[in-house]
């Protein structure tokens, strides 16, 4: 950060670092955070050069790994045990939380790669990250976060991320930098547009398919990528819509996991003044029991996720 001195020049972009150092982040969590970040310019790399074949492993939910999976990860933790700030941490491809330094300040949460299965199609993902005070994470609860943030892998690579003081927008410049692109970032309270999840739910749950009707019929637009940190980024960026992953007989809980996925993004929608609910709590008052904890989530534009809650609760039709 420039100080006041005349011989600093007025910069004519604010870069990550500059911003989390203006919202006055304390300098661990700010230097982790370009940790994190500089772990994503890494992943964004080898996303473009690296074949994108299973890797013939599976993780702790016994789902296929492609390599990308595996090598997001390792870049990852990497940086997580370089930063020597990291207590704890838990990822979606590993079992159980892994404990680095119980003397550093800070754990983290992430998924890698959200969305890898896409990758041979070559629709944008993403790695989602949150960020607690202290080395435990089980027995804790998301509203706990310090601090949460994305990175979106598409076109362009952008990262989201708050500390609690608003949701602002990052994109990677040709020279490697994460530059401010937009700050303070709404979500309205109304949706027009609906992202459906587990939508193979419909045939055992009455409720969603109701929903799922009434937005037909509404003829609100559907924007659905499969990828939840595209599809929330939608909501993010142009604020305002609904993205739904609830529960029916295959994946009572939805298929989503509190932790990893769930978590952040319920941090960075509330600071975006948006909310997300489990249907009846928000996701942020969830209590973290495991690390394989899924939770159903209806997430986006305020007064949506209350409409969504009371039909799929059978409260309103
Ligand atoms: P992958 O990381 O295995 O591609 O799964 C992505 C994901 O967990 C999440 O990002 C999507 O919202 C969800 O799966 C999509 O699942 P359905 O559309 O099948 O419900």
């Amino acid at each position: 950060m420039p100080s006041n001195s005349p011989y600093c020049p007025i910069p004519s972009r604010i870069s990550l670092n500059a911003h989390l150092y203006r919202a006055e982040t304390s300098d661990d969590l700010r230097h982790l955070i370009n940790d994190v970040a500089r772990a994503a310019k890494y992943i964004q790399f080898a996303i473009r050069t690296t074949e994108a074949g299973l890797a013939g492993t599976k993780n702790q939910f016994g789902e296929d790994q492609v390599k990308l999976d595996v090598l997001s990860d390792e870049i990852i933790r990497q940086h997580l045990c370089e930063s020597q700030l990291v207590a704890s941490f838990s990822s979606e491809e590993m079992e159980d939380v892994i404990e680095l330094d119980p003397k550093a300040p800070y754990s983290v949460v992430y998924d890698p790669l959200d969305g890898s299965s896409l990758v041979d199609a070559n629709f944008a993902i993403g790695s989602i990250f949150g960020f607690y005070e202290g080395k435990e994470i089980i027995g804790r609860r998301p509203r706990e976060q310090v601090a949460a943030l994305y990175v979106l892998y598409g076109p362009r690579t952008l990262l989201v991320y708050s500390v609690g003081k608003g949701v602002h927008e990052f994109i990677l410049n040709d020279v490697g930098e994460f530059i401010l692109l937009r700050e303070n970032l709404g979500v309205a309270d109304k949706a027009k547009t609906f992202s459906p999840g587990n939508i193979g739910a419909v045939t055992d749950t009455a409720p969603y398919r109701n929903m799922l009707n009434l937005w037909l019929d509404e003829k609100m637009k559907l924007r659905y990528s499969g990828a939840m940190v595209a599809d929330i980024h939608h909501v993010i960026s142009k604020g305002q819509g609904i993205f739904t992953n609830v529960g029916g007989a295959k994946y009572p809980e939805g298929k989503l996991r509190l932790v990893f996925e769930c978590g952040p993004f319920a941090y960075l929608m509330e600071q975006a003044g948006g909310a997300a609910s489990d249907g009846k709590n928000s996701i942020l008052d969830v209590a973290i029991r495991d690390t394989d904890q899924r939770t159903p989530i209806i997430i986006g534009s305020k007064e949506e996720v209350k409409r969504v809650c009371d039909i799929l609760s059978g409260k309103t039709r």
